[in-house]
């Protein structure tokens, strides 16, 4: 089954977000691996976002996503990378739509309140940049053959 990484960012934390995204993807019927809520070392955050390297909002991205506690998750799903970005909304607040997390919540493009992984190449970068392979957990639910 295809896992993706969602971090709730820094902003989402503080403004309480943590149970409003969790609960869109659950409903959405995407299955929970893994989950905490940590401080992202400066070193982590750059290999992170190490695509962004050469543009000029790089330092801010570091120094944001390392303000304070994230919320880091691994999710999984059918299609569960194209889709839970469907569910986050375009990275340009301007895009954005109604009814998606940065759609309803992010008022500016650099606090968009959530990232997902964008590619199944990515996720597993990410998964492994930060989870522990003991950290993800396998269980069955009953309810999966009606997702
Ligand atoms: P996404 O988070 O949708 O995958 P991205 O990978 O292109 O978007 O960029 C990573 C983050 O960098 C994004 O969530 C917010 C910030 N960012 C992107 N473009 C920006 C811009 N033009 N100005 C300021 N911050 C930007
Ligand atoms: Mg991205």
């Amino acid at each position: 089954m295809e896992k993706t990484f969602l971090m709730v960012k820094p902003d989402g934390v503080q403004r309480g977000l943590v149970g409003e995204i969790v609960k869109r993807l659950e409903s959405k019927g995407f299955q929970l691996v893994g989950a905490k809520l940590m401080t992202i070392s400066k070193e982590q955050a750059e290999k992170h976002y190490s695509e962004h390297v050469s543009k000029p909002f790089f330092g801010e991205l570091v120094d944001f996503i390392t303000s304070g506690p994230v919320f880091a998750m691994v999710w999984q799903g059918d299609q569960v990378i194209t889709l839970s970005r469907t569910l986050m909304g375009k990275t340009n607040v301007l895009d954005a739509q109604p009814g998606t997390i940065r759609g309803d919540f992010a008022l500016h493009t650099g606090m968009n309140l959530i990232h997902g992984s964008d590619s199944p190449e990515s996720a597993v970068i990410e998964i492994n940049n930060f989870f522990k392979p003991e950290e993800l957990v396998t269980y069955t639910r009953d309810i999966q053959k009606w997702m």
